[in-house]
């Protein structure tokens, strides 16, 4: 399983699946939550509307993942994640490195073979980037190292220059 890094915007990535930094409403927000909903259409929120009407009805709690479609995105499925807020007075990685754990065993089950992630939790919630992209390395490394997947190539997708430098300096 290759892990690569580009720079660029998730919503554009050919893959199977992408990863949303998403809350626990499902219901969208900003950062690449708000940009997956606006160039994916309507379909992604209609599923989501009813995921949390049928399995999550007090929200997808912080660490899981759940899959919908892409709508009009080029990845087939979206993988819906919640990173926790970063705190400065408690040691909350272990529910980031999570995110990816519980996204790459999503995206096992549904037979993806390449998944783009963003950089999880270092925008709207808070975690220094050298931080986030420590924790995020670690996770899909580990668990590619104990799953034996079938998955051929998880993608860091990157916005700016500045964070693929720092996640370049992690992997
Ligand atoms: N493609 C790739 N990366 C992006 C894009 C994009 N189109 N847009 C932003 N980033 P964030 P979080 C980067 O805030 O910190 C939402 O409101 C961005 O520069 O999207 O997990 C949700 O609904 C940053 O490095 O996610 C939640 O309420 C990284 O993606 C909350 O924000 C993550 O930033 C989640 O906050």
């Amino acid at each position: 399983m290759d892990i690569t890094l580009v720079r660029g915007d998730i919503t554009r990535q050919r893959v199977d699946a992408i990863v949303n930094a998403a809350n626990s409403s499902l219901m969208g927000g900003g950062g690449v939550d708000g940009a997956i909903h606006r160039h994916g259409g309507p379909e992604i929120i209609e599923e989501c509307r009813k995921l949390r009407a049928s399995r999550y009805g007090s929200g997808l709690p912080t660490g899981q993942a759940v899959a919908t479609t892409a709508g009009r995105l080029p990845a087939r499925w979206v993988i819906h994640t919640v990173g926790p807020v970063h705190s400065p007075f408690e040691d909350r990685s272990e529910l980031l490195a999570s995110c990816y754990r519980e996204s790459l065993r999503v995206a096992e089950s549904l037979g993806a073979e390449t998944v783009a992630f963003p950089a999880i939790g270092t925008g709207i919630f808070g975690w220094p980037l050298p931080e986030g992209a420590r924790v995020a390395v670690e996770a899909v490394r580990g668990w590619a190292a104990e799953a034996s997947p079938s998955l051929v190539e998880v993608r860091f997708v990157l916005f700016d220059a500045g964070a693929y430098g720092v996640f370049e300096a992690a992997l």
